[in-house]
């Protein structure tokens, strides 16, 4: 595996020289963060991106993400412009000699949560998913505002996007990822960046919009929509393990054995009796997912893909971004290292 790090940019109050102290981190995950969304990436952007990653000593080689405008998600008229558009980002980001996009398909909103800053027993704070407050939750009012939403939209927008997704519905959303898919893969291909979809998170519709990228069911019919390397899944075992009826390790071991995952997000969370979720510590009985054995299978499968630990809490009075402060993802990263590392040397030790 190799160990990554997401990092937001010369604007993160986590700095990218403080990422490169976390023992064996080899690479950075990025984006470019002021091209409007559907827009081409121009490549002095991206080369000046990859620069000052390269300064610190870091590889430039995971993009997250690529964000897919809600025209093509609908399958309005002008799609193919900005499949167009999309298809020059991959060549761009080829060039510049990224291996892998992360990229999601999911209607208006990317991940929901209820609370970002729920103080646990031990002072620290966490992302949380409280179906009561999520039920209470009205994104038309036009108050909500969350940091995996894109809040340039204004209420009118959402009006008009949320009637378009329900006349889209879930076949439609699949009839037009299937179409985006199509066009993009033989880019990627020609291109050697790998397309890794990350699921929806949490995995199941919200606010009435669908949501398709959710259980093993719908992984199998996304691969086989186009069947390609690189038409693969960025497995997030916090996004995938929010929902009680993926048995995360089972899916990464019959995934990591297609060689369809290309990027990993680790992480816990602890699960509710009726349905909702905190954001936990990365070890394993902090929350609801044995992130040993997750580590096993994907060692069991010779995983040598991108891996970095995902959300972590705000500890030692640390503030920033929600999830991606430095602190914990650091101690999740050398947890996941750790596991790693007794993996390979008890394998070697019994000659395997
Ligand atoms: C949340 C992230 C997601 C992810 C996108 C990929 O923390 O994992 O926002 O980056 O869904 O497109």
């Amino acid at each position: 595996m190799k160990l990554s790090f997401r990092w937001y940019g010369n604007d993160d109050p986590v700095k990218i020289n403080y990422i490169k102290q976390i023992p064996t981190m080899e690479s950075i995950v990025t984006a470019i963060y002021d091209v409007p969304v559907g827009e081409v990436w121009p490549m002095d952007k991206i080369n000046s991106l990859k620069e000052t990653v390269g300064k610190a000593g870091l590889k430039f080689d995971v993009i997250e993400s690529v964000p897919v405008h809600e025209d093509i998600k609908l399958g309005n008229s002008n799609r193919d412009r900005y499949i167009e558009n999309y298809k020059q980002n991959i060549i761009n980001l080829g060039k510049a000699g990224v291996k892998v996009i992360c990229y999601n398909f999911m209607p208006v909103f990317d991940w929901t949560r209820s609370q970002l800053d729920k103080e646990l027993d031990d002072g620290s704070t966490a992302l949380v998913f409280y179906v009561d407050q999520v039920d209470k939750m009205d994104p038309l009012d036009g108050e909500l505002s969350l940091p995996g939403w894109d809040s340039s939209y204004t209420k009118e927008d959402l009006k008009d996007l949320f009637e378009g997704y329900e006349k889209v519905g879930e076949e439609g959303l699949w009839s037009n990822l299937e179409y985006f898919l199509k066009e993009i893969i033989p880019v990627a291909e020609a291109n050697d960046v790998k397309m890794a979809i990350h699921p929806d998170d949490p995995p199941w519709p919200i606010f009435g919009l669908p949501r398709i990228i959710t259980t093993e069911e719908s992984l199998d019919r996304f691969l086989n929509l186009v069947d390609s390397k690189y038409n693969g899944l960025t497995f997030c075992t916090g996004s995938l393990g929010s929902g009680s009826f993926n048995d995360v390790p089972k899916l990464i071991d019959k995934y990591a054995a297609q060689e369809k995952i290309h990027f990993m997000h680790v992480r816990n969370v602890k699960l509710l009796d009726d349905g909702g979720f905190e954001e936990s510590a990365h070890y394993s009985s902090y929350g609801s997912l044995d992130i040993v054995e997750i580590m096993k299978v994907l060692h069991k499968n010779n995983f040598d893909g991108y891996l970095r630990p995902d959300h972590g809490r705000m500890i030692w009075g640390e503030t920033g971004r929600p999830g991606y402060g430095l602190y914990d993802r650091a101690l999740g990263a050398m947890y996941v290292v750790g596991i790693w590392e007794t993996l390979e040397k008890s394998y070697k030790k019994r000659g395997k």
